[in-house]
This record gives structure tokens, sequence and C-alpha cells, in this order.
């Protein structure tokens, strides 16, 4: 088969190093590598396979490298035999093969730190990326982050290298958009955002993300693709946060928030349903929005007030659920204090194994000091450790059943069986909504 010339440059020319990665994109030839292998990193990390690519997975967590390099998951949205799948070398806790990468994704968490974004991961990971850039690499942070990271922190350590962004190497960004523990939104059907820092820049994350996304958005900078993520997660903060605060007043009116809930929610159009709960757990609805209103303070010296009430209110539903707990008891003649006490689901959300910022924790905590009898039952989550105890999860089984006097629902994951549960304990406590069919006079409802 004869050489194509058409692609091959003039003798004598260089060839332009975005050129030559547009090619390998085009022509699936391309090595990318994924630095930051948690809910967002592997799954991208295991696509990118899925579609042709050569793969590299780097994290610092040795432990979670040595798992991984045994073909073993650490979350639940990427099974053992997808990670056995890829290929031998993949992964790494040292950063030297992003030396071989045409294409470099940044996954880092961007927690919380005081109270203010803590971009340390972030920065550490662009400073490993600098050390081996190349020309011709394209770089993508996906990390939850402010409006101006991207340009204002991530462009000038890789500029540090005297290789200058949009002419040497691309630098975009792309929010992630998992949603963890269920399977209709992946990856390849969700809509992904994406922004370059010049034209030219989009063009390559456009086509680099066009390889396995079925629909690519290009927003106009990195600026507004920044926002974008903020504006969805505190979209979705600000309404949950707006039905506990209604859930508050329900009960204080005797209104059934869950029923008013459910008519309003058949309402076809300018309504999304949200549900009242302990509170707002993940990495994500419970972080991020603090991003926008930190930034709104640094730059501009106010805070986004909506941000900072739904935080409180979410941050007291805990609280709040406790003390509702203590009145259902006392009702019952009993108190807090010697109850058994069984919490059902600690998972910040149903059907996942994550922990992270989960309020079911905070209900479980303040339930200890007031002095109950604490156990707790979640499949997805074996222990726990609370007020410096080791908690174990219970079976579900008669036995555990018949001895408690209380049954609290937290997290509502699917496998249980809800309707044993309330046959079973005297007093059953739903802060999920989840026995709203049953009509059982031993179920107070949040
Ligand atoms: N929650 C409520 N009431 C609701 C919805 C959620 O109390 O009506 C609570 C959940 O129990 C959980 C928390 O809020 O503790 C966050 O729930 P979530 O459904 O937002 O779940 P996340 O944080 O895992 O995923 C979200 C994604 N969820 C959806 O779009 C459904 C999406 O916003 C982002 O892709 C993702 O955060 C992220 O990574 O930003």
């Amino acid at each position: 088969m004869g050489i194509d010339l058409s692609s091959q440059p003039e003798p004598g020319t260089a060839v332009d190093p975005l050129d030559r990665l547009a090619d390998r994109l085009r022509s699936g030839t391309a090595t990318a590598g994924v630095v930051g292998l948690g809910y967002v990193g592997l799954p991208l990390l295991t696509t990118m396979h899925d579609a042709g690519f050569r793969v590299l997975g780097i994290d610092r967590d040795e432990e979670k490298i040595a798992r991984l390099a045994g073909g073993v998951s650490p979350i639940a949205d990427v099974t053992d035999a997808q990670v056995a799948d890829l290929e031998e070398g993949t992964f790494s806790s040292e950063p030297a093969p992003l030396a071989e990468a045409d294409v470099i994704v940044l996954c880092l968490p961007t927690p919380l730190t005081d109270g203010s974004p803590d971009l340390t991961m972030v920065l550490t990971a662009a400073e490993d990326v600098a050390r081996y850039l190349r020309p011709g690499v394209l770089v993508v942070l996906e990390s939850t982050t402010y409006p101006g990271t991207t340009e204002e922190l991530l462009r000038p350590i890789l500029e540090s290298t005297g290789l200058l962004a949009g002419r040497d190497f691309a630098l975009g960004y792309s929010p992630e958009r998992m949603d963890p523990g269920q399977s209709v939104n992946t990856l390849e059907n969700t809509p992904k955002v994406v922004a370059g820092l010049t034209e030219r820049c989009a063009e390559l994350v456009a086509a680099f993300y066009g390889r396995f996304v079925k629909h690519v958005v290009v927003a106009k900078s990195p600026r507004e693709a920044e926002m974008a993520k903020l504006v969805e997660n505190t979209f979705r903060q600000v309404n949950i946060a707006l039905v506990n605060e209604l859930a508050i007043l329900a009960h204080d009116l005797d209104v059934d928030i869950w029923e008013a809930l459910r008519v309003a929610a058949t309402k076809p159009f300018g309504y999304l349903a949200f549900w009242p709960g302990p509170g707002v757990g993940g990495h994500c609805i419970a972080i991020d929005p603090t991003y926008l209103s930190w930034r709104a303070g640094q730059q501009l010296g106010y805070r986004i007030r909506s941000i900072e009430h739904a935080n409180e209110v979410n941050n007291r539903m805990p609280a709040y659920v406790v003390s509702r707990i203590g009145e259902a008891l006392n009702d019952a003649g009993k108190p807090i204090k010697g109850s058994r006490i069984l919490a059902l689901g600690v998972a910040y959300k149903a059907g996942i194994e994550d922990l992270r910022e989960s309020p079911s924790l905070g209900v479980i905590e303040g339930l200890l000091r007031k002095g109950a009898e604490l156990s707790y039952a979640d499949a997805y989550v074996p222990s726990i450790s609370v007020e410096g105890k080791e908690l174990r999860s219970v079976l579900l089984d008669a036995p555990t059943l018949t001895e408690v006097d209380c049954a609290v629902i937290l997290t509502a994951h699917p496998e249980v069986d809800y309707e044993e549960i309330v046959r079973t304990v005297p007093l059953v406590f739903d802060a999920r909504g989840v026995t709203t069919g049953m009509n059982a006079d031993n179920v107070v409802r949040l």
C-alpha cells in the first residue's frame, strides 16, 4: 500500500504539532492518559480504551494502583472485568508514562478546605504534567472548579515549560457529568460540554471526545464551561434545599409534603421534581456550588446568598431529622437515650457505596450523642467509624428487625424490603419517602 502523500508535509517543512495531534485523533492512534482514577477518571479511562485509545492511568494512591493492576475495580460503576481488560502496564503511581501521552485528562478531586476551594490536587497534577509536556499534546481539565481556573491557574503552570498553549500544545476544559450508581446516563450518551483556550484547541478537544461521546457541545471558552458545571450543580443544591425547607414547613402546617410533591410532579412543564431528605451528600452537589459563591466573594466582595442559604438548609437537615426521630420516639413513650435504633442506608445516595459527605453519618452521630443504642445496615458499606466507634453493617434478618425499637430510613437502597421493615419494626422513621404507598400507623415520615 503506497504512502498517502496528501497527509505528509512538504519536504523541509516542520509538521505543526497540533496538526500531528489532529491526525492521531482522527486515525485513532493517539495515546490518552488520565490523571486521577476515581469516580470520574476510571470510567473515562475504560471508555477511552473501549473507543480504541491506548490508555495510561495515573494515580498517586499506590494501593489503588496495585488493586487496579491486579484487575480489581475500587468503584461500583466500573467492573473488575473492565479493569482486567486493560493492557498490562496501563496503571502507574508515577507520572513518567505521561511522556508517551498525546492527550492528558486531569480528573482530580476539588474539595473544600475550611470552606474554601482546594485545588491542591489539580495544581500538583498540573506540575506533574508540565514535567512531561511535549509539543502536540492536548491537556484537558475535567475537575469541577470556579470560572477562570483553566486559563489563570493551569495555563501558566503548563507554559512554564516554555511551550505555548494554542501553538505548541492544546489546552481545554470539559466538565464531568457522571451520575454515579445508575447505568442510564452513560459517558457516551450524555452530552459533553467542551471548551478550548483557542478555537484550534476547542476543535482538538471536540475531536478527542467525539471519538466516544455521541453529542459534543462546544462552549465559547473554558470559563463558560467551568461556569456551566457549577450552574448544573447549584441548580440541584438550591432546589434540594427548597424542598427540604418546604418539608419542614409542611410538617409544622400538618401537610403531607410527600403527597404534595407527588402531585406537583404531574406538572408536565416548568417543573422538575426534587425530594426532601436527611441532607445532601456526595463530593459534587454538597461542595461545588460553594466554589461559585467563594469566587464571587474573592473577586467581587459578595457571596451568592441563595447558595449560602441552600448550604445552611441542607447542612441543618441531619440535626432536624434527629429531632424528628426524637419527636416520634417521644410520641411512643420512648426517649432516644437507650432506644435500639437501626439506621438503614449510610451511603450518600441509593445504589452506591460512596460515603463522602453522607448526611446519614450526621444523623447517626446525632443519635449516638443522644445515647441511642445504634446499629446500621447498608449492604454497600461494610463498616463505618462514627463518634470514635467502629460499627459493622448488620444483616437485615428477622432477629435484627425484632430486636429494634425504631428503624430510620436514611438512604433508600433499592434492594431493601421496606414492607417487611414496616411490618416488623414497631416504629419506622422514613426520611426518604419510600413508604408513602404503605398504610401503616407505625410509620412517621420527614
Ligand atoms: N438528593 C436529595 N433530594 C433530591 C436529589 C438528591 O436529597 O431530590 C440528595 C441525594 O440523596 C444525595 C445528594 O442530594 O445525597 C446528591 O444527589 P445527586 O442525585 O445530585 O447525586 P450525585 O451528586 O451523585 O450526582 C450528581 C449528578 N446527579 C444527577 O444529575 C441526577 C449530577 O448532578 C452530576 O453529574 C454529579 O452530581 C457531579 O459529578 O457533579
